[in-house]
């Protein structure tokens, strides 16, 4: 590889300190590192299509989130590949569609690393590339081997053995036990006096339970999350043990944050033979539970959700900041997306229903989180990548299903195409340079949906077409249903006894993708 020689050559040229060579390589390095740019990918949880000012929200103010669409690409047409977390991340990761795969749904805090290690992955393209790669944030994709994650050793097959060279994470969710940070392989300040077990099924150890002991919460759930307390908090799972290690969800955004600002440190630390760096920022804001910072607590108006879209929007604000003091701004490319699509109340009462005060978390799209309609999966996508990415607005379709085959082309790598046989090389609608993009858009919720120019199918379904807990439209039907997103964007019209060809044209092909 072209560019990993010329900085080799680059130390020999300055371990040789002959200042006419050094002159010489490092121009030439310069040119090479202008296609291998530093890349962030920052990977909000249930942000939603409309949660932005930039995507036409007037009731909540993201002015770094927006500075981003200013300066860069946004799509009106992107999308997560599934409308919930576990799969989404697994398709991002791994470009292979989760629900070709068993075991791909939300994951309990307890689960094993869903993605095999030795596969290609997205981290692994950069790594290969010569990238340092780092995961800060929510994984979501289990940890440790069939047998569970090992909470008091070596936390591992984990991020770290499928491409990332450093990990800073929580392992499942905020709602989920256990309530630890994890560093590369070991949870963090656990003290090995007070081991840590973790139970799905039944309670461990003496802690109160949301369930028993209502009178301990500052925050109560409304739907599940009863289990362990922890911080005032019930959550899904039972935990004991690992009190030093215990989170507390009011810092976690700084935690995270920081962990990230410092990684990008520390990847400069040496500037001439300095590596690129691919930084997978996976933010737990918006997911519940909301728990932002004091600093955060009331300052949107909209309640514990809108005050956490706004740290989200300071988190972003942290990265932007870090690239500029660090001059990293023009060489580094900067991704924003979003897991699955928004939901109001997803288990505590935290008064984001009451508070909602006419914000449209989905903005024009029907549904949200879960839902086979847009909303589940039609997430905001901004690109910055200055110089290169001319700023403006796209109508390209694109699934994060492609970012691991557009990458591999940005850096001329290969990768096993058995192994991720669902992304394709979108990179030139990813940069705007083609207004085309992706020939169609798969979307999986209870159910697969294809979305081919301005149509729309849905596969026919018999889950519930209505999720009252979360008060979600879900989209299932068991008739198929078509909609002209051109002239019909909220899918109130099922235009599929108008249209049988059409139906019969989309229904096939998803069934050829379904069985490729
Ligand atoms: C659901 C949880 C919800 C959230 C979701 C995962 C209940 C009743 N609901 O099962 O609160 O944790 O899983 O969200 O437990 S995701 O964004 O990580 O997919
Ligand atoms: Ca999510």
């Amino acid at each position: 590889n072209m560019a990993v020689l010329l900085r080799t050559i680059t130390v020999i040229a300055l371990t040789l300190s002959s200042t006419a060579e050094i002159a010489q390589v490092t121009k030439a390095d310069a040119r090479q590192t202008a296609q291998r740019p530093n890349v962030i990918l920052i990977y909000a949880d249930d942000l939603g299509y409309g949660d932005l000012s930039c995507y036409g929200s007037t009731k909540v103010k993201t002015p770094n989130v927006d500075r981003l669409a200013s300066q860069g690409l946004r799509f009106k047409n992107a999308y997560a590949t599934s409308a919930t977390c576990t799969p989404s991340r697994y398709s991002l990761l791994t470009g292979e569609y989760a629900w070709r795969q068993k075991g791909t749904g939300i994951a309990p805090g307890n689960a094993s690393l869903i993605i095999k290690p030795g596969r290609s992955t997205l981290p692994g393209v950069f790594k290969a590339a010569g990238y340092q790669t780092a995961s800060v944030g929510k994984w979501h994709l289990g940890l440790g081997g069939p047998e569970g994650p090992d909470w008091n050793g070596d936390l591992k097959p984990g991020p770290v053995e499928v491409g990332f060279t450093h990990s800073y994470i929580m392992a499942a969710t905020g709602d989920r036990v256990p309530c630890v940070y994890v560093e590369n392989h070991r949870v963090v300040n656990l003290d090995p006096k007070d081991p840590i077990q973790v139970d799905y099924k039944q309670k461990i150890g003496d802690e109160p339970t949301g369930r028993e002991n209502p009178d301990k919460l500052k925050m109560k759930p409304s739907h599940g999350h009863d289990m362990t307390i922890v911080n005032g908090i019930s959550r899904i799972g039972y935990m004991t043990g690992g009190k030093s290690a215990l989170w507390k969800d009011e810092d976690m955004a700084d935690v995270f944050t920081k962990q990230a600002v410092q990684f990008i440190e520390s990847t400069q630390k040496n500037k001439v033979a300095a590596q690129p760096f691919f930084l997978y920022f996976a933010t737990h804001d918006i997911h519940v539970p909301r728990v932002p910072h004091p600093r955060f607590v009331g300052k949107s108006g909209l309640g514990a959700r809108g005050d956490a879209l706004l740290e989200f929007d300071w988190e972003v604000g942290e990265i932007l900041k870090t690239l500029d003091r660090l001059q990293l701004t023009n060489n580094t490319l900067v991704l924003l997306s979003s897991d699955n699509g928004p939901v109001v109340d997803d288990g505590y009462q935290d008064q984001a229903v009451q508070k909602l005060s006419g914000h449209r978390p989905a903005g024009p799209l029907r549904g949200g989180k879960y839902s086979a309609f847009e909303a589940g999966t039609r997430v905001p996508l901004l690109v910055r990548w200055p110089g290169k990415v001319k700023p403006g607005q796209s109508d390209a379709p694109i699934s994060q299903i492609d970012f691991l085959a557009d990458f591999a082309a940005l850096l001329g790598q290969q990768y096993n195409h058995t192994d991720a046989p669902d992304t394709e090389n979108q990179l030139n609608a990813l940069l705007g340079r083609d207004p085309t993009g992706r020939a169609e858009i798969v979307e999986h919720a209870g159910t697969l949906s294809i979305v081919q120019g301005s149509w729309k199918y849905i596969d026919p379904s018999d889950g519930p077409a209505f999720e009252k807990f979360t008060s979600t439209e879900l989209g299932n039907n068991p008739q198929p249903q078509l909609y002209n997103l051109a002239t019909d964007l909220g899918e109130k019209r099922n235009v599929a006894n108008q249209y049988p060809a059409r139906v019969q044209q989309l229904k096939q092909r998803l069934q050829e993708i379904r069985q490729k």
